[in-house]
């Protein structure tokens, strides 16, 4: 199994986290998006990352299904098998990834328009959702990270992605998230070497 990926992407580091977790051996694949290269575009016609290939040639995207594929996959399950739990555990990984899709957003809007078109107040409307979403975080964080799944893996890239490139800006008034994510690094370090980083 071969997952294409890049190190900075968040959903991307949520899915190889995931299989590491769930003791699936999946080669990761650098992957350059910018570049478009074959092995991803005749695989994901979208031409994003994270893209699961399985060992039959099957292509699996986005970033959930390929949690939910890990999940019927792996030797441990990545959602709690009570409803309302997964329920919840499956909103905890929306809202970090809605999160991240704004980020993204940002970072798009710099990188990829000329500097005379980036638009102030599309970034600034992205980042009060990051901020409703940060906060409502600080307010209602898992309560452990011991019974790890799909919704702590998707906090934990999050969060490495916003210290990787909004370092000083999410932090203040949010002491409760920012120590879940020191103690998510010290509590697993085989899964720290897997969030987003350069
Ligand atoms: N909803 C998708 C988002 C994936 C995504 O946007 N990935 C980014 C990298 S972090 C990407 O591939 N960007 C290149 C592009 O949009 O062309 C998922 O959850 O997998």
């Amino acid at each position: 199994m071969k997952i294409l990926y890049s190190p900075p992407s968040p959903y991307s580091a949520k899915v190889r986290m995931a299989a590491k977790f769930a003791g699936i051996d999946a080669e990761g694949v650098p992957t350059d998006t910018i570049a478009a290269p074959a092995n991803l575009i005749d695989n994901n016609p979208l031409g994003k990352i994270p893209t699961l290939i399985t060992d039959e040639g099957q292509a699996v995207y986005d970033s959930r299904a390929i949690m939910q594929f890990l999940d019927r996959t792996g030797a441990k399950r990545l959602y709690p098998r009570n409803a309302a739990k997964r329920t919840e555990a499956e909103v905890l990984e929306a809202l970090c990834d809605g999160i991240c899709d704004c980020l993204l957003a940002i970072m798009y809007e710099h990188r990829f328009r000329p500097e005379e078109k980036v638009h102030q107040g599309w970034i600034d409307k992205q980042w009060t959702k990051v901020e409703r979403g940060l906060d409502h975080l600080e307010a209602n964080l898992p309560r452990s990270t011991k019974a790890l799944n799909g919704g702590h893996l998707a906090l934990a890239a999050l969060t490495g992605y916003l210290a990787l490139r909004f370092p000083g800006k999410w932090e203040r008034g949010r002491p409760k998230l920012k120590r879940w994510s020191a103690k998510f690094a010290a509590s697993f370090p085989d899964l720290e070497t897997l969030r987003p980083r350069q």
